[in-house]
């Protein structure tokens, strides 16, 4: 299929000739074969033998999830440079925390019945397990279908240091209370000379894929991200990727990977070179061709605008997230995206560019 769009030749005269043959091949890809993919001249020859792979593992396919997000706080203890959504404490202006009601009425609000509810906040100082196992419970009584996908695994080591217990123990509780997935947040980079300069104080790389690698061994499937764009260089994505790769050879639970573009607005990191749209479709593009024993990659349209989603599907993304309904993480950092999308917004974006738009659920089941 390759063949049809540009030919060996000019893989060769690109400086992709191995690669190709291992795309072609469903070899593994190693860290230089990534590092000559970030280098290539032509970013459109990465983004074909993305497509390549992206075909082999999910067809023409594009998925989308009926789901809502809801963020029950804002407030945090972690003030992680990049983060324009966190604040200090419940004083400040803009602060938020939910209450369980409130979170009910949320839901009630939106007035749809979604499959998926996704929820995360900021590492409340205060906020007990307790307060969590009643959140979820009280969700899943309202909502006894949906997959209720919460909490990162920054958040889960979080409420393990607040209750002195170890994090296997607080996601068999929340297991209990309804929980049935990970988010994939928090990862951010995980090189520690990075992490140290854009994320201090929260979990580091071994703790977050711990955390993940006990989910997984619990039953409980997870998402995994990587925020670029800022300070990191390709050969911390690179590594980022393969510890991901790694971590799922071991335990095997990771659904869907979500490369996550740097917004910067409101943000106290500042950075030279802001990404070009270019720039997010090759990463997009080689997080799938390294990530061969992860099943999805989500073109996230809240953080990379409608068309840079649309055009990744042809760089490597084989699903586009979902209705979401209310978002804040990204719009406090200055997205320009709409808040929330119809089923029929959805499918059209999809078939606007060539796919079929299939519904999924959580673990990708098509509905
Ligand atoms: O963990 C924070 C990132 C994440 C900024 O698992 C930023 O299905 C860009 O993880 N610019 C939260 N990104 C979002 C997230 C997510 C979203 C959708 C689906 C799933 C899933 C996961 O957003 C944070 C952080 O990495 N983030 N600030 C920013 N200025
Ligand atoms: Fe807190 Fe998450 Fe923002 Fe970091 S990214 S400051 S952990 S809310």
């Amino acid at each position: 299929m390759i063949e049809k769009f540009i030919s060996s030749d000019y893989f060769e005269n690109m400086g992709l000739g191995t690669v190709r043959d291992k795309v072609l091949d469903g070899e593994r890809l190693g860290i230089e074969d990534g590092m000559r993919l970030f280098e290539c001249d032509d970013p459109l020859a990465v983004g074909a033998l993305a497509h390549q792979a992206r075909i082999r593992m999910n067809g023409c396919k594009a998925f989308y999830v009926i789901n809502q997000h809801i963020n029950y706080t804002n407030v945090c203890v972690n003030a992680c440079s990049f983060c324009a959504y966190q604040r200090e404490n419940d004083g400040q202006q803009g602060a938020f925390v939910l209450g369980r009601d409130d979170m009910l009425a949320k839901i009630d609000g939106a007035g749809m019945a979604p499959r998926e509810i996704h929820i995360v906040g900021g590492c409340h100082p205060k906020l007990g397990l307790a307060y969590f196992e009643d959140m979820l419970s009280s969700i899943r009584e309202r909502l006894p279908e949906a997959v209720l996908k919460c909490f990162t695994a920054v958040e889960i080591a979080h409420f393990a240091k607040l209750e002195g217990i170890p994090t296997t123990q607080v996601l068999a509780r929340l297991k209990a209370a309804g929980l049935n997935m990970l988010p994939g947040g928090g990862a951010e980079i995980f090189a520690p000379a990075v992490r140290t300069r854009i994320c201090a104080r929260k979990s580091d790389a071994d703790e977050w894929l711990r955390v993940h690698g006990e989910a997984h061994a619990l039953g409980l499937k997870t998402n995994c991200t990587m925020l670029f764009g800022h300070i990191e260089s390709h050969a911390d994505r690179l590594d980022h990727l393969d510890r991901l790769r790694r971590q799922q050879d071991e335990t095997g639970g990771f659904t869907c990977f979500i490369p996550l573009p740097f917004l910067t607005e409101n943000s106290k990191l500042a950075i030279d070179n802001p990404l070009t749209g270019l720039e997010q479709l090759r990463t997009i593009a080689v997080s799938r061709l390294m990530l061969d024993n992860i099943p999805h990659i989500k073109a996230y349209w809240v953080m990379l605008g409608v068309k840079v989603a649309q055009a990744a599907l042809k760089f490597g993304a084989d699903d586009f997230d979902g209705t979401v309904v209310e978002e804040k993480i990204g719009h406090e950092a200055g997205a320009d995206s709409a808040q929330a999308m119809t089923r029929a917004e959805l499918e059209g974006m999809i078939t606007g560019c060539g796919f079929t738009p299939v519904e999924r659920d959580s673990y990708f089941n098509e509905i």
